[in-house]
């Protein structure tokens, strides 16, 4: 077993200039050095082999798809997700011995990095009221506790449910169950701060939340755009799959307020060229566009699209798609037209040229498809912003047909599944109705509350139970200070977790650690040896068979956690068979495939090598919207204010680390090493601040309402971000972002669009 750091990680800065290209040879040692450090060879050796292949181990990481079977490479993993699965590997372990020398006082002043290298959680613990100390619990009675809570409660609306993405499918099915047989939609989770805003615009125009685009379409690409993602880091085997898109002769333009290193070349470790050679270029085309400015860019090309097709009436446009098969079109034309070439460029910070020169790349290109992620779902103006993309494809039939269409790209690995299988605040009647349909009980109708909506009603006493099953909710929340003040607020609150983290130390009256089995390990239940499902960004449902010997013998699986505290809350019945669903997970398909359309025979079909793709009815001609059709729509926006002494900042994530979890001090791409107290700015805007290389400065959110926001003791590195904008951690930076601060329709918080003024401490 590795001994756990006890010191914090010394911060100490050095920066180097960024890289100007991503994965190769070096990226796999770095993932080994990780590995290593956290595990044993034989351990990295049997995950890292099984991993994305047809019965292995499903990449904890993120939701990028895997290649068809027999299209597979022996490596099916990148650094990253080498970090991610080993991370859950760990042979550290947290006993109870740890507890009792760690009070919960001294855990909250820990770093989020220190927690997590503590490794793995191996039994129950309870935090009772008034104690400063985790002590062990039982199972039964832990599961008891928190069913004794939820059934005082006045209300089942008292209680709130959080879900973080790497949930596997039947885990999240019981947890929706349970949740509205208990009698609450109370569901929020990690999508309300990720890719809600997409879900709400796929939604109205398209009529289905999910991408539309398959790994053959993007292979088969002519033109795709990557616009605020950044995939060296957060999706690598997407430059696996852009790599083979760019040999088939696709041009790539990235739009991103950072030069990310994964945006300009990438050196495939998988292949013998990649390891020596200069790699692939990735980007044709890098538009450094300013924060928030994508909205006014699509529209900008929308409007030269319309003044094309005037200049060569029905050349450009896809005439006959736009009349059989959207709606709106007229209405939209006029109001494009009207967008003033000023304001447009200014909230840009493009030239005109550069805008002309892609629309060239459009009326080139017969198939175009357009990704993106949280550069563009965490501003304010989101929702129009992706209405704006749905136009660009509308335009030129991008969509429902080879190598073309829409594709937001996923974070957690199964975060697209949950929301299948009914995680969701939100879900539409039909669902609830075959709910009612298959299990004989009528759920709750009245939508629950989102993430955002969950911290307000904890903090105003109106939820008074929290259980979070995985993910990391007051790390992940924005208003980090105003979040723990509502958790603490709890009566009781719950998380059942794979390892520690802040989410633990800031704890209502009565604390519960349920800890749990990763995707690494073996499953076994009554019913024989289980394996559970995941559905990845493009829509493909397969399997995940965990290889490891469980961490600590005294764990249990989500599933088996998540029904025994149903059965202990409402009893078994023959319609809510909670001891079947534990003994064996076949028996949640079952339910899942008579409830989810889609994944009928689910059983079946999910074992064949590469598994379900869900239908995706665009793809079809059919659009489930309101008027039957794509819908066209028309998008205002307003461009960022960002007064004279301020920048706006986004919150991001370093090169090394999961989300809330840091694993390491370093950003390799980026060039920051040994500290992540640092914020990036263009060095124009630090002369016109007054402000140099390596000055310490506090982070000073303008919100109204009269409370501070302030990030202290940062460092200011000079770096090529768009002008007026600052780049800086997340989680560390959670503090800044107002609760209040989302983005218009969805309600998800604006990580990426923050005003702040440095302030010098000298
Ligand atoms: N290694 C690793 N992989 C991950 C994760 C992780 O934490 N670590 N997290 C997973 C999850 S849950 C998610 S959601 C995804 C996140 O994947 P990304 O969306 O790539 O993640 P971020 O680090 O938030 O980076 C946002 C990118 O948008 C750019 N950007 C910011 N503002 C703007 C803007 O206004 N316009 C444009 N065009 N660009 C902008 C930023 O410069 C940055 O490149 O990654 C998943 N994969
Ligand atoms: N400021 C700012 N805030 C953001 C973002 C941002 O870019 N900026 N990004 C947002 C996004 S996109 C997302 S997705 C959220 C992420 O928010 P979350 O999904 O809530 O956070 P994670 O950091 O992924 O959660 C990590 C924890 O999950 C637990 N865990 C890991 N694996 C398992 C498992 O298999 N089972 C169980 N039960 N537990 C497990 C471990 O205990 C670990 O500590 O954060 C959001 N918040
Ligand atoms: S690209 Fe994503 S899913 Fe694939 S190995 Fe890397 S982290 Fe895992
Ligand atoms: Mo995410």
């Amino acid at each position: 077993m590795k001994k756990p750091p006890r010191e914090e990680p010394k911060e100490d800065l050095t920066v180097t200039p960024p890289k100007t290209w991503a994965a190769g040879v070096p990226a796999v040692v770095h993932a080994l050095e990780y590995s290593l450090e956290q595990t044993s060879p034989r351990e990295t050796a049997v995950d890292l082999l099984t991993m994305n292949q047809v019965g292995g181990i499903d990449c904890p990481g993120c939701a990028w798809a895997d290649p068809a079977p027999g299209h597979r490479h022996r490596n099916e993993y990148c650094e990253n997700g080498a970090k991610h699965i080993n991370d859950e590997a760990t042979t550290r372990r947290i006993t109870r011995e740890f507890f009792r020398e760690h009070p919960v006082s001294e855990l909250a002043r820990r770093s989020d990095l220190w927690l997590n290298q503590q490794g793995r959680l191996t039994e129950p613990m309870v935090k009772r009221p008034g104690s400063d100390h985790y002590e062990p619990i039982s199972w039964r009675d832990a599961l008891q506790l928190l069913a004794g809570e939820l059934k005082a409660l006045a209300s089942p609306d008292e209680a709130a449910f959080y879900t973080s993405g790497r949930v596997s499918n039947e885990a999240a099915f019981v947890l929706q169950l349970f949740a509205r047989a208990f009698g609450t939609n109370n569901l929020p989770d990690c999508s309300n701060m990720c890719h809600e805003s997409s879900g709400f615009a796929l939604h109205e125009t398209l009529g289905t939340g999910k991408g539309t685009v398959s790994l053959e379409d993007l292979h088969h690409a002519d033109l795709i755009f990557l616009v605020g993602q950044n995939p060296g880091t957060n999706h690598p085997r997407q430059l696996s799959a852009l790599e083979e898109a760019k040999l088939n002769g696709a041009r790539i333009v990235a739009v991103n307020t950072l030069p990310e290193a994964g945006l300009r070349r990438f050196k495939n470790p998988q292949k013998p060229r990649g390891i020596v050679g200069q790699g692939v270029q990735i980007a044709d085309r890098f538009l450094h566009i300013r924060p928030g400015g994508d909205l006014a860019l699509f529209q900008g090309l929308n409007r030269l699209l319309l003044e094309a097709e005037d200049a060569r009436p029905g050349e450009v446009l896809a005439r006959e798609f736009i009349e059989s098969d959207t709606s709106g079109f007229e209405e939209f034309a006029e109001h494009a037209r009207q967008v003033g070439w000023d304001d447009l460029l200014a909230a840009t910070g493009l030239t005109r040229a550069e805008i002309e020169a892609v629309r060239d790349d459009v009326l080139r290109s017969e198939r175009v498809i357009v990704c993106w992620a949280m550069g563009v779902t965490q501003h304010k103006h989101a929702v129009p912003t992706i209405r704006e993309i749905v136009n660009f494809l509308l335009l030129r039939g991008n969509l429902g047909r080879a190598g073309a269409g829409a594709c937001p790209v996923r974070g957690h690995s199964n975060v697209q599944g949950d929301r299948t299988v009914g995680i969701w605040e939100q879900m539409p009647d039909h669902f609830l109705d075959a709910l009612r349909d298959e299990f004989g009980f009528e759920p709750p109708r009245p939508h629950g509350l989102d993430s955002v909506n969950t911290v307000k009603a904890m903090h105003e006493g109106r939820v008074k139970v929290f259980l979070g099953v995985a993910g990391n909710f007051v790390r992940a929340a924005p208003d980090s200070d105003f979040t723990e003040a509502a958790m603490r607020r709890c009566h009781l609150t719950a998380h059942v977790s794979t390892k520690l983290n802040r989410s633990h130390t800031v704890c209502g009256g009565t604390a519960l650690i349920l800890p749990t089995l990763g995707r690494t390990e073996r499953d076994l239940q009554a019913g024989g040896e289980q394996f559970v499902t995941v559905e990845n960004s493009m829509s493909e449902v397969h399997t995940s068979h965990g290889k490891l010997k469980p961490a600590s013998p005294l764990l249990l699986s989500e599933v088996a956690i998540l029904s025994r505290l149903a059965r202990h809350t409402l009893g078994t019945t023959p319609d809510l068979p909670w001891e079947e669903f534990e003994a064996d997970y076949g028996a949640i398909r079952d339910r899942i495939s008579r409830v989810v359309p889609g994944l009928h025979d689910f059983n079946r079909r999910v074992t064949r090598p590469g598994g379900i793709r869900l239908p995706n009815p665009v793809n079809e001609g059919v659009y489930p919207t309101a008027t039957g059709k794509a819908m066209f729509t028309r998008n205002s926006w307003e461009m960022p204010q960002v007064p004279e002494g301020h920048l706006l900042l986004q919150t991001l994530r370093s090169h090394d680390q999961w989300n809330t979890i840091p694993y390491t001090l370093n950003d390799r791409y980026r060039g920051i090493h040994g500290s992540r107290q640092v914020v990036l700015v263009n060095p124009a805007d630090l002369t016109a601040l007054g402000l140099a290389e390596g000055d310490r400065v506090d982070l000073v959110s303008v919100w109204d309402g009269g409370v501070e926001r302030r990030a202290e003791g940062f460092q200011v590195v000079p770096y090529p971000a768009s002008r007026g904008s600052a780049a800086a951690y997340y989680p560390e930076t959670q503090v800044l972002v107002p609760l209040d601060s989302v983005a218009d329709i969805s309600n998800q918080p604006t990580s990426k669009g923050i005003l702040v003024r440095l302030e010098p401490t000298g």
